[in-house]
């Protein structure tokens, strides 16, 4: 786009929110801050780096679509990650998961995981200045397969999950240290069952007991977050998921723990929007995974939809930026992979600037003085009003593609690097 044109509408904006009380610059600087850590599992469908070759399973998720340019080694998320990285405005953080370890050929179980699989990964968080968020990888595997992991019957599998995420957490904890930025470990387990059992509770007993022994350890909050995720259902867990969220909430309440809040998660009728103030009574931060829930999955591309709107407002109204970590959760196979993230971050910061740019107070006089149609009215008006050009001069002063000027950039990376994969 045009710089001049890109600068005059931004102008034009300016004068537009500061008539309504609202200063753009101020809410551009407020965005500036907001780091969105990205999944790095959208790069290469939940593959990871494991030898032999793991298949995506046993997990309740699933990615659908073949399209080219997978990454297919370290280096390839990397290159990829980078490439997204120069496509996005602002600071980003890196959110791995335990499959996607620099293991360089070697077999190594998850009961056997140690930071110096990640340290290369640490290494290239430090060149990008960036953080990492982690999480440990219960599916997939051959001791997932019956569907249960931490709070498996199988006393065997079920320590091996607990050796798994013990180590995640210490691989965490010592990212977070070099880092110098807190690393989130996110427990996201896909326990559950297909048809009605008859012993929830015996699952739920043993979850319990697993995570007790899993946050034994303890280590400082500058370097480690601990969170846990929940889950409504799942392919293969419609009947019973025994990490629901009554169950994590409980957990994360009574043991001031993070709650993972995916935004797939729950009945479509459900708002994350509307939970997140509801928790943070009771736990001191969340983790958001951002993600667009279609039917019965819970991991489409996000976009620029009213779920994400009323996420991003509820945590700029309440003033909870500082308690509220934000990852994007998504996979798909059936598009430009690298394209998919910068849609995705992009939503989400378009939803956070357009909470910033909105004139609260005045919106919360019409509510104290039973104004409804006012502030139904300036709701609807604000709905229309130029945040697009305000991001667009966002993306400008920060010297990445504004506008549809990124879809050029990708299909010159897929044309130069992904088709050559
Ligand atoms: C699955 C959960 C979980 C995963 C990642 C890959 O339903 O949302 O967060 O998507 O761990
Ligand atoms: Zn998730």
């Amino acid at each position: 786009m045009n710089k001049d044109q890109v600068l005059k509408a931004y102008e034009s904006a300016r004068e537009q929110y500061a008539q309504l009380g609202v200063d753009t610059d101020d809410a551009i600087n407020k965005l500036d801050q907001i780091k969105i850590s990205l999944h790095c599992w959208q790069t290469d469908d939940v593959g990871g780096f494991e030898t032999p070759d793991a298949e995506l399973g046993g997990g309740g998720i699933q990615v659908t679509g073949n399209y080219p340019g997978k990454a297919r080694s370290i280096g390839q998320v990397r290159q990829d990650l980078e490439k997204v990285m120069s496509l996005l405005p602002g600071k980003q953080r890196l959110n791995l998961h335990a499959i996607y370890g620099d293991f360089k050929g070697e077999k190594v179980d998850r009961d056997q995981i140690e930071l110096k699989h990640f340290q290369s990964w640490i290494d290239w968080a430090k060149k990008e200045k960036t953080g990492i968020d982690f999480n440990p990888t219960c599916f997939s595997h051959p001791y997932a397969d019956d569907g249960f992991t931490l709070s498996s019957k199988n006393e065997k599998y079920r320590r091996f999950w607990i050796e798994h995420t013990k180590r995640t957490r210490k691989i965490a904890a010592e990212m977070g240290k070099q880092l110098g930025t807190p690393s989130v470990n996110n427990i996201w387990i896909p326990d559950g069952s297909k048809d009605i059992p008859v012993d929830r509770n015996k699952h739920r007993e043993l979850l319990k007991q697993s995570l007790d022994e899993i946050f034994e350890e303890k280590y400082p909050i500058e370097y480690l977050k601990d969170a846990v995720e929940s889950k409504l259902f799942g392919i293969g867990s419609e009947a019973m998921v025994v990490g629901s969220h009554e169950f994590y909430m409980g957990y994360a309440v009574k043991n001031n723990k993070l709650l993972t809040l995916d935004n797939g998660h729950f009945h479509p009728t459900e708002q994350v929007g509307d939970k997140i103030s509801a928790v943070l009574q009771f736990v001191d931060e969340i983790l958001l995974h951002v993600t667009r829930g279609v039917r019965w999955d819970s991991d489409h591309v996000v976009i620029f939809n009213d779920e994400i709107q009323y996420i991003a407002q509820e945590i700029v109204r309440a003033d909870l930026l500082g308690r509220v970590n934000i990852g994007l959760d998504y996979f798909d196979g059936s598009l430009n992979r690298i394209g998919a993230y910068v849609i995705g971050v992009r939503a989400a910061q378009l939803a956070f600037l357009n909470a910033l740019l909105e004139p609260t107070a005045k919106l919360r006089i019409f509510e104290n003085g039973g104004m409804y149609f006012e502030r139904l009215a300036l709701l609807e008006v604000l709905k229309t009003k130029p945040f697009g050009a305000v991001y667009n001069y966002y993306c400008q002063i920060n010297n990445v593609p504004v506008a549809e000027d990124y879809i050029l950039e990708i299909q010159q990376y897929e044309k130069d690097v992904l088709s050559k994969r």
